[in-house]
């Protein structure tokens, strides 16, 4: 049992791991101590599965090729393309999805699912050049879900959304021959390019890997987001509580873990149903208590105040409460782990996605023309599973408030003011120094890092250093976790500058933007402070920043590549596995920002790594000529 070191520091989770150390229940954590020592060569990117001569390891001085010749550069890039490929298709896979929901919705009136943001719908339909005189909400809606659905395919030309980037960046992009063509397409030439014997050059293969990474954040990721706002509405600002004590004991707890809101949009519906309400009072229950896991449940917290039960991490903590009646899980992040131990407890787990079973975990097969049924049919699992909850749960107390349900959109309605909606009062704020800048926190739990601990200390230090934070996926959790997203912190914690702002408007000084895909609005909310203007004339030219303190997926590889290539500069927790390879590690970690202008660094301490972004953010002023910090 890892006990002699620090796995976490959230309260709940630590309540919960000692309680799993005295039954002896297994975690991520036990897992990851029994994989040590984990493999270097894979750690550092040098070990090649690609063709059945190998596997190929490089060993300097003595195998410095593998089989076919391939060199350690060659190996590693090819590697690391593949995790962006990976993460590239897990969102936009996503977003198909979603504009498959938006083209039945719009073409079914009896659909389930409603256009909730006309004014999106339009806003966006506008930049794929629909026609809009005199056409219908739902004509619109078919015409720009066929038009999203064919970017996918879609062979030759640019991608629509990747011309809201502010035009220095699309000229670049369009210069290194980077700009994103078809969001499948670039997921598959990255495969054809690193089969055994293709691309050799690994510049000329990260060049893929840029421009596939930019088909995800320009591309799926924010067909995701845009025609999510559309189908579901847009997010404002809305309170909500967190962590693991927001499972109740007298109520049915319905944990919805995952990533696609088309089902558990339907699940907060039918959460209201009589019907289910009267059963649920039947079985003993005083109500039925819907809570969410990883970025489904940033998706219904943003959109309809739902509790979120907790990151990454806490997913089979969740279960170990005892308290979970069910827990339906689609696509992503979901750890195989939890379909042995949904055995040990009471929790009915069940998978709802064609794209992921589980071996002996009951499927109840989601579809967009049922949408309601099922979501009813679920809840009423789990209602029914409450009598075989043991009486007494092991629920930690802790819970915390937040404020979610930040978007590109309402940063514009917070600092601009009612009557003017714009982004002039943040560009202001920035160009008079009274903030330095603005970062974004973002990504995954990791074992590799005490859980929470990089993602909040980090915020923590930019905040103190009136650096505007906002913050997606897990990483949003874990600071809401921490009290970070209630306005009243901002006196606490955030440097006099940044308390002056967040007084003004009233908001936190950590934002939630979002789940994953939603990164997204993080890019949409860097372009509108270029065109505001006052602030250079590209992403690459604002006092910005990025991180992922303590990425896991192949998704987050994806959204660091689109954050550099849109001009971020990004520190990342872990390194990405490319330290076997000199020149790969110099290309990711220094020229990169010679061509696109951001580049990553890694370094595992996040308060040094905040500094990291300090420095950067104060280089980007000092080159605009801003005027000095405030109150440095
Ligand atoms: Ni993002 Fe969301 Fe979390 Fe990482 Fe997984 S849930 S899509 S990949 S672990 S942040
Ligand atoms: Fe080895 Fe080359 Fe095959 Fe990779 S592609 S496994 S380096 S022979």
């Amino acid at each position: 049992m890892a006990k002699d070191r620090e796995r976490s520091i959230d309260r709940a989770s630590l309540v919960m791991l000692k309680k799993a150390d005295e039954e002896n229940w297994e975690t991520a954590w036990d897992r990851f101590e029994k994989m040590q020592p984990q493999c270097k060569f894979g750690i550092e990117g040098v070990c090649c599965r690609i063709c059945s001569m190998g596997p190929c390891r490089i060993i300097p001085g003595r195998t410095d090729h593998g089989i076919c010749g391939a060199n350690v550069d060659t190996i590693a890039a090819r590697n690391l393309v593949r995790m962006i490929a990976g993460g590239a298709a897990a969102h936009s896979d996503h977003g198909r999805d979603v504009a498959h929901a938006l083209l039945l919705a719009a073409q079914d009136e009896s659909s389930d699912y409603e256009i909730k943001d006309p004014v999106k719908l339009r806003e966006v339909a506008n930049v794929y050049g629909i026609g809009l005189n005199g056409a219908s909400d739902r004509e619109i809606a078919v015409a720009l879900a066929k038009r999203a659905l064919a970017n996918f395919g879609q062979q030759e030309g640019e991608l629509e959304l990747a011309h809201r980037a502010p035009k220095r960046r699309v000229e670049r992009w369009q210069e290194l021959g980077i700009m994103p063509r078809g969001i499948d397409r670039e997921i598959v030439e990255i495969m054809h390019r690193t089969h055994m014997g293709v691309d050799t050059d690994y510049r000329n293969i990260m060049k893929q890997g840029l421009r596939c990474a930019l088909s995800d954040g320009w591309g799926g990721s924010m067909i995701a987001t845009e025609l999510q706002d559309i189908l579901f509405g847009t997010p404002t600002p809305i309170r909500a509580t967190c962590n693991l004590g927001t499972l109740e004991k007298d109520q049915v707890n319905i944990v919805v873990h995952g990533h696609e809101p088309v089902l558990s949009e339907m699940v907060v519906v039918a959460a209201q149903d009589p019907e289910l309400l009267q059963l649920a009072d039947k079985v003993g229950a005083k109500g039925i208590n819907i809570a969410g896991m990883c970025c489904t449940a940033n998706e219904i917290l943003m959109r309809h105040g739902v509790p979120v039960a907790g990151n990454f991490l806490q997913q089979e903590l969740a279960m170990m409460t005892g308290a979970v009646d069910l827990m339906m899980v689609d696509v992503q992040c979901i750890m195989p782990a939890l379909s042995d131990l949904s055995q040990r407890f009471h929790t009915k787990l069940v998978s709802t996605s064609p794209k992921a079973k589980f071996p002996g975990v009951e499927h109840v097969e989601f579809s967009e023309e049922h949408a309601l049924d099922i979501a009813k049919q679920l809840l009423r699992m789990g209602v029914e599973n409450f009598a075989n909850r043991d009486k007494a749960p092991f629920i930690p107390q802790e819970t915390m408030d937040l404020i979610g349900g930040f978007t590109a959109e309402s940063v514009f309605d917070f600092l601009g003011g009612t009557y003017r909606a714009t982004y002039r009062p943040l560009n202001d704020a920035i160009i008079d120094g009274r903030l330095r800048g603005a970062a974004g926190i973002v990504g995954c739990n990791n074992p590799k890092i005490t859980h929470d601990f990089g993602h909040v200390e980090m915020a923590k230090e930019l905040i103190k250093n009136d650096v505007l934070v906002v913050a997606g996926g897990c990483s949003a959790i874990a600071d809401a976790k921490a009290g970070l997203m209630r306005p009243e912190v901002a006196f606490e914690l955030a440097g006099k500058g940044l308390q002056e702002i967040c007084e003004a408007v009233g908001i936190p000084p950590v934002l939630h933007l979002g789940s994953c895909v939603d990164n997204s609005r993080i890019l949409m909310t860097l372009a509108h402070v270029v065109n505001e203007g006052g602030l250079g004339e590209d992403i690459s030219d604002l006092p910005v920043a990025g991180a992922a303190p303590e990425w896991m997926s192949e998704k987050a590889v994806s959204i660091g590549f689109y954050f550099v290539a849109s001009g971020v500069f990004t520190t990342l927790g872990m390194p990405l596995p490319v330290l076997g390879s000199e020149n790969l590690t110099r290309l990711v970690t220094e020229e990169l920002e010679g061509t696109v202008g951001g580049k990553f660094a890694f370094e595992p301490d996040p308060v040094k790594a905040a500094h990291l972004m300090i420095d950067h953010i104060d280089k980007k002023r000092a080159a605009l000529k801003l005027k000095e910090v405030m109150y440095a």
